[in-house]
């Protein structure tokens, strides 16, 4: 039943107001905003909803770790549980060995600062899903296997053309291709919604970094390769990683000042993306 055909009186003012909107939405191809999910990081731990609905969801990250942490949003094919993938995982890492093959990566609110925040937004499908989060700096090692730190979560399903109603409106389109980014218009300052599409073969991600006052490139390859020292740059948001053909959202507020687009995925031959050549300085006016 539509919400546009309940008879529970209490709620008609309500539904009215609602379905204005999503006739509005219809009539003008405007988006409804899709539903809204916090997701909270601690050192090391997450806190979600068990469940979701499918659709559009855009999810907060809310980082109130010491660390830096991110969402890695990764769905479960063929009934696996978290369980299944903690063993694979963990295995894979340890003999530097393939990814689980049933486990897909499906993007997820980027790296945000210790007390800071990231957003992203994905048309969720049902079935078994999970957070990790593959943050690695200092000391080399993903906290998922550093400390498990993971939520699991079901997706369950609803009507599609609903779903569908709160696609989110781009403004911009960020493409990840191996090994680069391609920006459809140039960026400015403001508020940006940006999907990011992954037109490679290889997963890739978008991470979005503020230069702070007075820092360069230079100092950024330096703390790549010296993760220990302080980083010369804030992360202002992007998505995680995104297996090939899969796309979503993220809502950033650009300031004036110099900004670094990254890809921190491991290339087949062992190396990071940024060494391939996914590093892309931006500078907004
Ligand atoms: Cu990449």
């Amino acid at each position: 039943m539509s919400a546009c055909s309940s008879s529970r009186a209490p709620l008609i003012l309500a539904l009215v107001a609602a379905c204005t909107v999503a006739d509005e939405a219809r009539r003008t191809g405007a988006a409804a905003a899709a539903t809204l999910v916090t997701l909270t990081a601690t050192d090391y731990a997450f806190e979600a909803p068990d469940t979701n609905e499918a659709g559009f969801t855009t999810f907060e990250l809310v980082n109130n770790g010491n660390q830096f942490h991110m969402g890695q949003l990764m769905r479960l094919e063929g009934g696996k549980t978290l369980d299944d993938f903690l063993v694979a995982y963990n295995e894979a890492f340890r003999t530097s060995g393939p990814r689980p093959k049933w486990a897909t990566r499906l993007g997820g609110p980027g790296v945000a600062d210790p007390h800071g925040r990231s957003n992203a937004t994905h048309y969720l499908e049902p079935g078994n899903h999970t957070w990790i989060c593959l943050m690695n700096v200092p000391g080399g090692i993903p906290h998922v296997v550093k400390a498990g730190m993971a939520k699991p979560f079901a997706v369950r399903p609803r009507n599609r053309e609903a779903a569908l109603q709160t696609a989110p409106e781009p403004g911009v389109i960020i493409q990840l291709v191996d090994y680069g980014f391609s920006i459809s218009a140039p960026l400015t300052a403001g508020r940006h919604l940006i999907r990011v599409e992954n037109a490679g073969a290889e997963p890739h991600e978008v991470s979005l970094l503020k230069l702070a006052p007075g820092k360069t490139m230079q100092d950024l390859e330096g703390w790549m390769q010296n993760p220990q020292i302080p980083p010369p740059a804030n992360s202002a948001g992007g998505v995680s990683s995104l297996a090939a053909n899969t796309e979503a959202y993220f809502e950033v507020d650009l300031t004036s000042g110099d900004y670094v687009l990254l890809c921190f995925v491991t290339a087949p031959d062992g190396r990071s993306h940024t060494e391939h050549g996914m590093i892309q300085h931006i500078r907004i006016i």
